[in-house]
């Protein structure tokens, strides 16, 4: 199924599809130049011109300056002082540096979406997090999709008390799917929504509850209150902050102060088919050290996948 959606969104004809494939199986991981006894030599100052280009074009994407520093200080320890073949492969090779290293940073902590398929004893229970817009509600409606696909039941928590129309939004979405919504009256308590949502998912033997949470601002600083109660009183396995990748700098910040307030594990990056090319995966999943699970790529059930890092860091160079 998700390679459907990818070629979909890569709109891979047949052909396409076929030059795309080793493009998208990049052995970026693996690679390492190859030690040479004569040659080439890479210096210092070829890194910097290459480099230079390259960061420009990372900037314009939204990766952030200190992913940018991380990513230069592990190329430049890769490669300076190694031969390369002739002076003709200096730049493809630091091109090919480059791209590794962001795959690796971006593969540093990887989210196994498995394991949201896992058989267990109890519910697994999940918090989606973020500000208004980001695309909480649809993320939540997209994995339900999946989830449901894969013979698992799922249980919504209607949490999003606050903003006018988010529980009928989430209603909706239940009825679609044909999935358990707890849900209270506009204006109750969220932590409250969780809890019978949870306690709904264990005596009813659900595999799963998706908690849907309310936005405004991140500097709100009742909302920060409202997750940290949502997160004592739901006791969720995992908490998943969900970022617009059409937000720039403003997603990283909102992160990083959702991680300070309710420990974030995993992130869904939203709107990936909107013109974004996919710069603040790096930026973010660098600002907090935790990986993307997911990446939304338009508006329909079938509109996310997993997270690939090759895939994104790809998207950025294109
Ligand atoms: N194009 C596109 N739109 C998205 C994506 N994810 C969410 N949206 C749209 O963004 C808007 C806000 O989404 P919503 O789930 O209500 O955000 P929430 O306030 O965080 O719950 C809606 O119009 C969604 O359809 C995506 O991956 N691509
Ligand atoms: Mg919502």
């Amino acid at each position: 199924m998700f390679r459907a959606l990818r070629e979909k969104l890569l709109g891979a004809s047949k052909q396409a599809e076929e030059e795309l494939d080793p493009k998208l199986n990049l052995d970026y991981e693996t690679f390492r130049p190859e030690e040479r006894e004569s040659g080439a030599v890479i210096r210092e100052s070829h890194l910097e011109n290459v480099l230079w280009e390259m960061e420009l074009a990372l900037l314009q994407s939204d990766v952030a300056m200190e992913a940018l520093e991380d990513m230069k200080a592990i190329i430049k320890k890769r490669l300076v002082g190694l031969r390369v073949e002739n002076r003709s492969e200096i730049v493809p090779t630091i091109e090919k540096a480059l791209k590794a290293s962001l795959v690796e940073l971006l593969s540093k902590n990887v989210f196994n979406p498995d394991i949201l398929l896992e058989d267990r004893e109890t519910p697994l229970v999940v918090v989606f997090v973020g500000v208004n817009g980001t695309g909480k509600t649809t993320s939540i409606a997209r994995i339900t999709h999946w989830l449901k696909e894969n013979g698992k039941s799922v249980v919504l928590a209607a949490a999003d008390t606050f903003r006018a129309g988010a529980i009928e939004q989430l209603d909706l979405h239940a009825t679609k799917l044909g999935c358990k919504i707890i849900k209270h009256q506009s204006g109750g308590d969220p932590a409250a929504v969780a809890f019978d949502a949870v306690e709904h998912a264990k005596a009813k033997h659900r595999d799963i509850v998706l908690i849907d949470t309310a936005g405004r601002m991140q500097t709100n600083s009742n909302l920060m209150d409202e997750m940290k109660k949502i997160r004592r009183v739901a006791s969720p396995d995992l908490v998943i902050f969900v970022g617009d990748s059409l937000a720039g700098n403003d997603a990283v910040e909102q992160a990083k102060k959702f991680h300070e307030a309710v420990d974030i594990d995993a992130v869904v990056l939203t709107k990936l088919d909107v013109d974004a090319k996919g710069g603040a995966a790096l930026s973010i999943s660098s600002a907090i050290d935790k990986p993307i699970a997911f990446v939304g790529i338009g508006q329909e059930y079938e509109d996310i996948m997993p997270f690939d890092a090759a895939w994104i860091v790809e998207r950025i160079f294109s």
